[in-house]
């Protein structure tokens, strides 16, 4: 991978988007080895929480940047066509973030613009640093936000707060990202990876089959109605007291002792 570099512990996995050049500026090459990364993480059964981050700029700053958006050298001179190529190849990886089994944690060390906010958005969960800066500045280049902005953002923060941030191309920063709900952390800089990595532990410690159907039922009844998204996760509750892990879960708590959850 020329792009990203991947470290696993602890089953954590700490994937950094590194393209010191660009402020990580997220490439096709580089969407490319994200899909790809992503798809080996999904198979992997010793990885159950995927933290997502940014390298450092080209001065080895690492708190310059997350993502400063796609890249528009890429895109400066893209046909229509060209350009919905590029939103549906990201779309991809974005959409297996979104999705996939293991919980993953974007932890925003710095710009978080266009496509980098975006990209934020797809995790499941945001934690920034404090110096972090949100924005949607693509109206003031004259295009839109193409990686899922338009929906996502107004999913998370609502749509009057979505159009103003895209309308104005106001960046935010991680306070006030924290005020309207697009980040549900902010810590110090220097916590920001301590931050993510134990929150990663906590969620590691509980029920991981448990934790993925929750996710399952959050995704997946969001965009249904509420009778049927109910009924779904009657249907999912049902699925996780078939396990080790709920006979041990409640077993453990009415003997007062601790669980020994296991993966299922
Ligand atoms: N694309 C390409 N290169 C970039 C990008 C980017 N998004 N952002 C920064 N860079 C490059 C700069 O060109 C510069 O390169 P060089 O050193 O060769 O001149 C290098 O990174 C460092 O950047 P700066 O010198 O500008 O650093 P500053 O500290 O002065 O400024 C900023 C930092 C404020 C982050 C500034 O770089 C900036 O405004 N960047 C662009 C931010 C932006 O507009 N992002 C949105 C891009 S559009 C988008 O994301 C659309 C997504 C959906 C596409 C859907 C297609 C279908």
């Amino acid at each position: 991978m020329n792009n990203l570099v991947l470290e696993v512990a602890d089953e954590i996995a700490v994937l950094k988007i590194s393209r010191p050049a660009a402020l990580n500026a997220l490439n096709s090459e580089t969407l490319d080895e994200l899909n790809e990364v992503l798809t080996e993480i999904e198979g992997r059964d010793d990885i159950k929480v995927l933290i997502l981050t940014g390298g450092a700029d080209k001065k080895g700053n690492e708190f310059k940047s997350f993502v400063a958006g796609a890249d528009i050298a890429e895109m400066v001179n893209f046909t229509a066509a060209e350009a919905r190529a590029f939103g549906m190849k990201a779309s991809v990886p974005f959409f297996k973030l979104m999705n996939m089994r293991q919980v993953t944690i974007a932890a925003v060390n710095g710009f978080a613009l266009g496509g980098g906010c975006e990209i934020s958005m797809a995790c499941d969960i945001r934690i920034a640093s404090d110096n972090a800066i949100f924005g949607q500045p693509e109206c003031g280049l004259g295009i839109i936000p193409g990686f899922g902005g338009t929906q996502r953002l107004a999913r998370l923060v609502g749509m009057g707060r979505a159009k103003e941030m895209i309308f104005t191309c106001d960046n935010i920063d991680a306070a006030e990202a924290y005020r309207i709900g697009l980040v549900n952390k902010v810590v110090a800089k220097e916590e920001l990876m301590e931050t993510a990595t134990k929150m990663a532990k906590k969620i590691i410690s509980k029920g991981s089959y448990a934790v993925a159907i929750a996710k399952a039922a959050i995704n997946n009844g969001y965009d249904m109605d509420i009778k049927n998204a109910v009924e779904m996760e009657a249907n999912l509750f049902g699925v996780t007291c078939s396990t080790h892990d709920k006979k041990e879960g409640m077993t453990a708590f009415l003997e007062k002792r601790a669980a020994d959850l296991t993966d299922f």
